[in-house]
Order: C-alpha cells, then sequence, then structure tokens
C-alpha cells in the first residue's frame, strides 16, 4: 500500500538550520579525509560524503529521548543528536577526551544520555538491538521512537530479516532507514539482490517501506517524519530506503577501483548540498551574506574540533581496564 505523503512545515530558520547542519557534517567528512592523508587519525574512517541528506532529514527534529543506532558512515548523526565537535573529533583521534576514551576505533561508541546506540562491527547486528529497545519504549508505554539505520549490503544478512520480522509482528516504534549507496565495500548492488528495491522487503513482515531520493533532504524529512508519526501513534515500524551514493571509497584507505569516473560524475551532479542551497534560494530564504555566514561558522567549528582533539591528552595506560562492565 503506497504511504500517504506527509504534510510538514518549516520555517526559514529551520530550512537554514537543515543547511547548516549539511555544511557541517560534509565539512567534518572532508577533514577527517585530509588528516587521514597527514597520518594524524587514529581510527578508520569511513566518510558518507554524498549521503549528507539521510542525515539531516531523518535526525532533525528527534527527540533527544528518541534512540539512533547509526552505522559505521553516520558521524554526523552523532553530532545531529548533540555530540560536540571536540569530542566527536577526539574520538576519531583516540584521545582522552573521545567518546570512548580512546578504547576504540570511531563509532563504535555509544551516548546512552543523548539515545546514541554505538554501531556494531557485524553488519546487521545493530538491528535486533534497536528492535530491542523499541520494545522496551512499548513496554515503558512511551511514545519514544527508534530509528535504525542500515546498508544495502547489510539487508541481505540474517539479522536484518530477524529484526523486521519481529518489529512487524510486535508492531514496534521504529523506523528502518536503508542507506542505499549502490555498493557493499567493492560489491555492486545488482550482485547481492535480485530486487530493485529494499523498499520491498518490508512488506515480507506486514509494514510499508518507500524507496525515496535520499539525496533530497526534504524528501528524508518528509517520509521521516510521517513514519516517526506513524510509531508514536502506534502504527508501528515503517522501512525507509534511501537512494544514495558514497563520493568516496569504502573507508579512507579504498581507492574504489571497482567503479568508473563517470557513474561517480553522474552522482556528483546530484550532490544534495547544492540542491538544496539552488532550492533556499528560489525561496529567498538563503542569500550571499547568509551562506558566507553559515561557511564561516562550520569552518571556525571544524577548526576548534580539530584543534581541540590535537591538543588533547592520549588516555593513560593505567586507565585501560576502567570502566569495564564486568
Ligand atoms: C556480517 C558482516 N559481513 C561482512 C562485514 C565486512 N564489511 C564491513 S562494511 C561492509 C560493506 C557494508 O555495505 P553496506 O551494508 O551496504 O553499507 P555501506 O558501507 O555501503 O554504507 C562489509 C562487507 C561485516 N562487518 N559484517
Amino acid at each position: 500500500m503506497p504511504i500517504k505523503r506527509t504534510k510538514f512545515k518549516l520555517t526559514s530558520e529551520q530550512l537554514l538550520e537543515m543547511f547548516g547542519w549539511l555544511k557541517l557534517i560534509r565539512g567534518f567528512d572532508e577533514r577527517l579525509s585530509i588528516l587521514v592523508r597527514q597520518g594524524k587519525v587514529r581510527s578508520g574512517v569511513y566518510t558518507g560524503i554524498g549521503q549528507e541528506a539521510i542525515v539531516v532529514g531523518t535526525c532533525y527534529g528527534l527527540r533527544k529521548d528518541d534512540y539512533i543506532c547509526p552505522l559505521h558512515r553516520d558521524l554526523g548523526t552523532f553530532l545531529m543528536k548533540g555530540v560536540e565537535p571536540g569530542v566527536m573529533m577526539s574520538q576519531m583521534f583516540a584521545k582522552e577526551t573521545g567518546l570512548s576514551k580512546g578504547r576504540d576505533s570511531a563509532l563504535h561508541s555509544g551516548v546512552s544520555e543523548l539515545g546514541i546506540f554505538g554501531n556494531t562491527s557485524m553488519l546487521g547486528a545493530n538491528l535486533p538491538v534497536a528492535a530491542g529497545l523499541a520494545l522496551t519504549y512499548r513496554m515503558e508505554q512511551t511514545d519514544n521512537v527508534v530509528v535504525a539505520y542500515f546498508g544495502e549490503g547489510a539487508s541481505n544478512v540474517g539479522d536484518f530479516h530477524e529484526a523486521l520480522n519481529f518489529a512487524g509482528v510486535q508492531r514496534l516504534p521504529i523506523v528502518f532507514i536503508c542507506e542505499n549507496n549502490q555498493y557493499a565495500y567493492s560489491v555492486p548492488l545488482e550482485k547481492t539482490m535480485a530486487i530493485d528495491d529494499v523498499a520491498v522487503r518490508a512488506e515480507g513482515y506486514g509494514f510499508d517501506g518507500v524507496a525515496i531520493n535520499g539525496n533530497d533532504v526534504l524528501a528524508v524529512y518528509q517520509a521521516t517524519q510521517g513514519a516517526l508519526a506513524r510509531a508514536r501513534g502506534g502504527d508501528g515500524p515503517t522501512l525507509i530506503e534511501c537512494k544514495t551514493y558514497r563520493w568516496h571509497g569504502h573507508s579512507e584507505h579504498d581507492k574504489a577501483f571497482y567503479r568508473t569516473d563517470e557513474e561517480l560524475a553522474m552522482w556528483k551532479s546530484r550532490d544534495p548540498i547544492p540542491t538544496f542551497q539552488t532550492y533556499l534560494r528560489a525561496r529567498h530564504v538563503l542569500d550571499d551574506d547568509k551562506l558566507k555566514e553559515i561557511e564561516e561558522r562550520v569552518a571556525r567549528t571544524i577548526d576548534a574540533a580539530v584543534e581541540f582533539a590535537m591538543n588533547a591528552p592520549d588516555p593513560a595506560p593505567e586507565d585501560a581496564a576502567s570502566d569495564m562492565y564486568a
């Protein structure tokens, strides 16, 4: 059954705020990419350059006590959920001031006070956990929602199907966000799936799935807002498949020789940021002065984050076994 279009209204300030997030998240990843080349980052770096509209469209307007279960490529979701840029950069530098105090690489850390469940290395394994979190919300009788991210590659593993089945049977308050960036590491979509849209998989588990342009931040926002409202109202899960493309390799050490320059150029012409910028200018929400102001603010924020992280202390060896659960 087709999903009804959700009506939404965003003020000029909110639209500009979304634009600022797109710019910050892009800038953060771009700076990390440079820092990797300079040998300054201690973590593996999996940029989401080209995919920012998914992060912003899904996280914008989320409540602090909604939980997100992000992917390895979703550094921006941490920022949008409230992690300070300096802390996030410290995490990439494995510093004492990072989320995990230098104990793990990149994005495996969570922050329960901010509603972030850290990514698990095994693809798809975050999804049953996400369903469990949604079950908790149901048992606690809150109207909070879990937003769980996964790649199209992960939608081929068993955990994905078990999580969707459980969420469908229990009508859990969860929104599944597929970041379909066309490749699972070096493997193109058509070599892993005999269908065109991951979204159709939802039907097999008794709820709606929709495939949308994942490079259109407002389309992502609209679809997410509809899914959140249904989940909060007790109508169960939704799967939103966001079609997109990652510009860099799987990680910064992957040169992505398995794809063509033409393909990359085609997707770069659909860059979510200039597309949104053109829209904002046409609506007279953005002008040259505002653009300059946003760009300067973003540059300052990132510079400060890098400086904070570079000057932060390394973790002390004697603390390696502290903060253990058992
Ligand atoms: C179960 C499992 N198989 C293989 C891997 C190795 N691996 C890590 S990321 C990745 C590709 C993931 O592709 P996708 O799910 O589409 O997400 P993307 O990286 O494209 O955002 C692979 C194969 C893994 N971490 N877990």
